[in-house]
């Protein structure tokens, strides 16, 4: 009798967690077709970016001086505390460490000059720049904001999970941002974003063999004719891939040069660093598969009440 109240159990764990699933999914499918629909009525740009949608990069965030309100870096929201973004980003003109306190996240926003009516936006409670971060070589080009106001995610304000595999060359990447649109040009009014091959990193040397020795931690992303790229005012903006955060934007001779990709730190070299201050559960569980949308915390039920069943077949009850 147990025994089959318990199979009858194990039976609707498993219809819930695929009717989950399958909601879960359908959810994340519509969402990236909505995304697809959309995109086709964005003009391309002619300086090399396309329009982002809202909601499209809802780990993008704008960085700005709180007195000046200029943007001056982007950056990848993590968890609801911290948000990953260029060590670069933190030194002022003269090259001496911005104070916390004088930055302002801005998050869910597409357009540059909105930061009155940002729908998320909060002061910086405290920034660590990687401690063998180097300027002049652009080695350890990462540093962690802690927000004041924990963000609230939403369809427009939520991390993307964060890259653990190693990365396959030529796999195509997005990264966004509001930086220059041309080599010393204006910066973007609007979230822009490119579509980069990443490099594979014998390729990255020999091409960038007069500017880095691409150590282990960075990489490279471009195309050899140049066209598209990252820029200034777009570093520290997270470079996705897959849908999940593999770069930070971090420098690169010139911007869309022919045989100049650019330069970006490797998230997964970084993870343990970023795991000292960073509890990157939290991550998981908002996004954790982000193309077939059944994502893990959906299996426990069934697991768990196997489990069960499996044991009270061992120990007959
Ligand atoms: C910069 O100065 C910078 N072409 C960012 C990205 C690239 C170049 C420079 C990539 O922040």
């Amino acid at each position: 009798m147990w025994k089959y109240a318990l199979l009858v159990l194990c039976g609707v764990a498993l219809l819930f967690d695929c009717t989950a699933g399958r909601l879960l999914g359908n959810y994340e499918s519509a969402a990236r077709s909505n995304t697809e629909e959309l995109l086709k009525k964005v003009p391309r740009r002619i300086v090399n970016g396309t329009k982002a949608v809202l909601g499209q990069f809802p780990q993008q965030v704008s960085l700005r001086r709180r007195y000046s309100q200029s943007h001056f870096c982007g950056g990848s929201i993590l968890t609801p505390d911290w948000v990953l973004t260029a060590g670069h980003c933190m030194l002022d003109n003269l090259g001496k460490v911005i104070g916390a306190y004088t930055i302002i996240v801005i998050a869910g926003e597409i357009v540059l000059k909105n930061t009155n009516r940002a729908r998320q936006w909060s002061y910086v409670s405290e920034r660590i720049v990687h401690p063998e971060f180097d300027i002049d070589t652009l080695h350890n080009d990462v540093a962690l904001l802690r927000v004041e106001t924990p963000f609230v995610f939403d369809p427009y304000v939520r991390p993307a999970p964060v890259m653990r595999d190693k990365m396959i060359p030529h796999t195509e990447c997005q990264v966004a941002g509001w930086g220059r649109i041309q080599y010393e040009g204006p910066i973007s009014a609007y979230l822009l974003f490119v579509d980069v091959p990443l490099l594979p990193i014998p390729l990255c040397r020999e091409l960038l063999y007069n500017y880095s020795s691409i150590p282990p931690g960075m990489f490279c992303a471009g195309y050899l004719d140049g066209g598209r790229d990252a820029c200034q005012g777009d570093s520290g903006g997270g470079m996705i891939c897959e849908g999940y955060l593999t770069g930070v934007v971090s420098g690169g001779e010139g911007c869309a040069w022919p045989r100049l990709p650019g330069l970006y730190a490797d998230v997964k070299y970084y993870l343990p660093w970023i795991e000292l201050y960073v509890e990157l559960n939290n991550n998981f569980t908002i996004r954790s598969t982000p193309f077939n949308g059944r994502s893990s915390a959906m299996q426990t039920t069934s697991t768990f009440m196997i489990l069960v069943f499996v044991l009270a077949e061992i120990f007959s009850l």
